[in-house]
């Protein structure tokens, strides 16, 4: 097997260490790659060629319209493409073909939007209230980038961060989760291949505690950007202060999804499921926490449980399968114990909770969909992430009780409400504290709306304008056009 290789200053290059990692399948634990697996020795040079290539102004001081044009040619070629690399995301993730391609749509209209902005990032003229002076504000990238991403969205999550960064103007290092790089290896070719020039996109593959650790706390990066586990995220903005460094964190959430009586009843319970299900539930805005007005929720749980019973677990690449394995055995482990934990608190399983029986699964990290009942705000398994197949359902009986219920939480990325009411869905959409909130619809996001999260979810954002603004510095330019002595020092 080819060991795939890390691009430091525009050459692909092995681990310092010559250390390598197994890439494993998590629908069969079948070997699948073989990766380098870089360290912090790797990560410095990788900073180093980022600052370079930086510093050199190449980039950064190329036509904005140009680099916006490179930009989009990555778009064509992931376009080109795109069957290969989903094919990649689903064997390396385990989710289904489909859904990788539709991630595989939804990177390259990224890459689209950014390579359209990368020419309209104007400055703006200020009405200055001094005669005889021009203000005015201009925007320049900001410098050496870290990117850290991880393992659930590998391709998604690295594209929100790469394509605004490039059309920027920016330098930038960027490490995979070690367990799912193989996308991004394969999209650092496309970007060679569309003629970005070398040191301007840098690769470091390996752990986060190694190689995320230096990107995080080497001074010579000017922004890190990070999405991942609220923990790790924690770490990485502690590691960030060693020299101030401009941060974004996407760090998850457990996101409400209250439905009301008066909402339409065969759509709310169908998304509740698109809201959850869709990659095992290891989404960060997952709607893993359903709300439920009282007078319809026996009915409402009935026929959500009647329809995950039917939810076809396989290969992701099997067109019947609607529902992948789990990233990883460790990870199989954690959801079980949250599940666990919940029953201990005293809600009650309404289906699911465990792993299938099937034995063409047996080699799969398969946990089955599972709907948990009777739940409260004060258990864990309703306020912790547990980035799987599971719901947890509470009741309400007032739309105040709703929203209170709903923003509960130390997190703050998103929540649904469903109702015909539009008054209703306003107040409510008013009231809950995320950075987005779905009516009458879940999970869907898009290039052109920001994301990003409210309280523990986050630190900035990604997508829209928004987006870009993170991957630039603000400069005031003062020119006095006609200076004159103010004789205010030393006159005699
Ligand atoms: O993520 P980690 P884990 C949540 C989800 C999941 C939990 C833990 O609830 O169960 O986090 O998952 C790198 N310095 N999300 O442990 O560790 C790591 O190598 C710098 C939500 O797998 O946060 C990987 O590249 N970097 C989430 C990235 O951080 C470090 C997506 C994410 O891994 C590091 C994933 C360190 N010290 C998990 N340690 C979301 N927001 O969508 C690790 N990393």
């Amino acid at each position: 097997m080819n060991i795939q290789k890390q691009l430091i200053g525009g050459k692909w290059v092995l681990s310092s260490s010559n250390e390598t990692r197994e890439i494993i399948n998590p629908f069969n634990q079948e070997i699948i790659a073989e990766v380098a697996e870089g360290n912090a020795e790797d990560a410095k040079q990788a900073i180093q060629a980022a600052r370079e290539a930086f510093d050199k102004g190449e980039w950064s001081r190329t036509l904005a319209t140009e680099r916006g044009k490179l930009v989009r040619k990555i778009a064509s070629l992931i376009e080109r493409d795109k069957e290969e690399l989903a094919r990649l995301e689903s064997l390396d993730t385990g989710k289904t073909v489909d859904e990788s391609r539709d991630d595989m749509d939804g990177i390259a209209d990224v890459f689209h939007y950014y390579a359209d902005l990368a020419g309209k990032n104007k400055g703006e003229m200020i009405d200055s209230p001094i005669p005889n002076t021009i203000s005015k504000i201009v925007r320049e990238p900001v410098g050496v980038c870290a990117q850290i991403t991880p393992w659930n969205y590998p391709l998604l999550q690295a594209s929100w961060k790469l394509a605004p960064a490039l059309a920027a103007g920016n330098t930038l290092v960027m490490k995979p989760s070690e367990i799912t790089p193989l996308t991004t290896i394969k999209v650092f070719e496309l970007m060679e291949e569309a003629g970005i020039p070398a040191g301007v996109t840098n690769l470091v593959l390996g752990a986060g505690s190694s190689v995320g650790d230096e990107l995080s706390k080497n001074t010579a990066v000017d922004l890190i950007s990070f999405t991942g586990g609220i923990e790790t995220g924690k770490k990485v903005m502690q590691a960030a202060s060693s020299n101030v460094k401009k941060l974004a964190l996407e760090l998850g959430g457990k996101n409400p999804n209250i439905i009301f009586a008066d909402a339409d009843f065969e759509t709310a319970v169908d998304q509740a499921m698109n809201g959850v299900f869709f990659h095992a539930g290891q989404i960060c805005s997952a709607g893993a926490r359903l709300i439920v007005e009282e007078s319809i929720h026996d009915k409402f749980v009935d026929a959500l449980v009647k329809r995950v019973r039917n939810i076809k677990l396989g290969s992701g690449f099997d067109q019947n399968t609607e529902m992948g394995p789990l990233i990883s055995a460790e990870h199989l482990e954690k959801v079980a114990n949250y599940v666990e934990t919940g029953l201990k608190e005293g809600a009650k399983l309404a289906v699911g909770g465990g792993k299938p029986e099937d034995a063409a699964l047996k080699d799969g990290f398969f946990y089955l969909p599972t709907v948990l009942v009777d739940c409260t705000t004060d258990m864990d398994v309703v306020q912790h992430e547990g980035f799987g197949p599971v719901i947890t359902v509470e009741k309400f009986s007032t739309e105040e009780k709703a929203i209170h219920l709903a923003n509960d939480s130390v997190y703050g990325l998103s929540g649904g409400v469903w109702t015909e009411d539009i008054a209703k869905a306003e107040r409510c959409a008013a009231q809950m504290r995320m950075g987005t909130v779905w009516i009458n619809d879940f999970n869907v996001f898009f290039a052109q709306a920001p994301w990003g999260g409210y309280k523990q979810s986050g630190i900035g954002h990604e997508l829209g304008t928004k987006g870009l603004e993170e991957y630039t510095e603000t400069k005031h330019i003062y020119h006095n056009i006609d200076p004159q002595p103010m004789n205010w020092f030393g006159k005699n």
